[in-house]
């Protein structure tokens, strides 16, 4: 049998030699390995001397289960490369607002300079605000023009994603007395196919004005000093009638874009109904209500020819129009 002299001169000459680890440990410490055999041998041991024996058995255990951990780390550690921060394959370029977030502030701004104040409302609509206040009941041929992707709603409520911003007029005018100037910026949804000008997601800036005098005319000073001030030069605009139940008259708003029109809003003058609807019953408070398409918007000022880029999260597109100062 080995004594306890010898395993200590081996385990140091092991040591020295700087023997595999996982071969270290194996020899010494493991159920057959060098420091089990000799804890059997205690038995052999004269009494007076075995507390000592046993002593230093321990203390060489002990000694080499601390120098099997130590390498056993540093070779764990050692296997981590440390990847210098050049080889990452990582954008080390900060994040910053989406083109689209950055244009919707910078509207809420040029509106706020004409005393309008921003409303919200929710994105998961019920057919009551999104259609039936707005005048747009279930038989209305108008309720086809806005393909609508429904949401099974568990109380019974038939609701869905809004098809367009026109509901916070009512939201606002339940809660609100006129005169009411408001803009409200958000994401609408319409299950349509797309090309290169129709999304099936995408935002619109609702806007609304009502008072005692807010008349067509205050409607077109509004919307020429809203293109000037978003493009900083003067741009072709016309005023095409059309229809809208929640408005009469209604117009559509198309921009001159070197060969052709781009239909940039619908707006009105607020049917009497609907301000009924929303709980205004003077006949002397009258207005206007327009609802951009702020993609549209984007198109022209970033010279954007399918609109389908804008959300390709697609960082060569995205870092190109974060270049662009508004
Ligand atoms: C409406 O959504 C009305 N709610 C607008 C309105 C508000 C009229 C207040 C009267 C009073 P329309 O469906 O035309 O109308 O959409 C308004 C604008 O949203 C369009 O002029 C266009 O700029 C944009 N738009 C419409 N559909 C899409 C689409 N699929 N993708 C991108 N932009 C769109």
């Amino acid at each position: 049998m080995i004594s306890i002299e010898e395993v200590i001169k081996e385990y140091k000459d092991d040591k020295k030699d700087s023997l595999d680890i996982d071969k270290l440990e194996h020899k010494y410490l493991s159920r057959k390995g060098y420091i089990a055999e000799l804890f059997k041998g205690i038995k052999d041991i004269i009494p007076e001397k075995k507390s000592a024996y046993g002593q230093k058995l321990n203390e060489l255990k002990q000694d080499i289960e601390e120098y099997v951990a130590k390498n056993k780390t540093q070779e764990i550690e050692s296997n981590i490369e440390i990847y210098p921060i050049n080889r990452l394959d990582m954008q080390s370029r900060l994040g910053g607002l989406s083109p689209i977030s950055r244009l919707i502030f910078k509207i809420q701004d040029i509106f706020a300079g004409l005393g309008f104040s921003v409303a919200v409302g929710p994105e998961l609509e019920s057919e009551k605000y999104n259609f039936d206040m707005l005048n747009i009941p279930e038989s209305h041929p108008a309720r086809d023009v806005w393909d609508t992707i429904w949401v099974q709603n568990p109380a019974g409520i038939k609701s869905l994603l809004r098809t367009h911003t026109s509901p916070v007029q009512i939201h606002y005018m339940e809660n609100n007395k006129p005169p009411i100037r408001i803009i409200a910026p958000g994401k609408v949804y319409r299950y349509e196919a797309t090309d290169s000008t129709h999304e099936t997601v995408f935002h619109q800036v609702e806007g609304l004005c009502l008072d005692d005098k807010a008349s067509i005319s205050t409607f077109k000073g509004v919307i020429n000093y809203f293109f000037k001030e978003l493009f900083q030069q003067d741009v072709k605009i016309r005023l095409r009638p059309s229809y809208f139940p929640f408005t009469e008259p209604s117009f559509e708003i198309d921009i001159w874009l070197e060969d052709k029109w781009l239909e940039i809003a619908g707006a009105g003058m607020v049917n009497r109904k609907v301000l009924e609807n929303g709980g205004i019953t003077d006949p002397n408070i009258q207005g206007f209500a327009f609802g951009f398409g702020v993609e549209r918007l984007a198109m022209i000022l970033y010279g954007i020819d399918d609109i389908r880029l804008i959300h390709s999260a697609d960082i060569r597109f995205a870092s190109q129009l974060g270049k662009i100062q508004l």
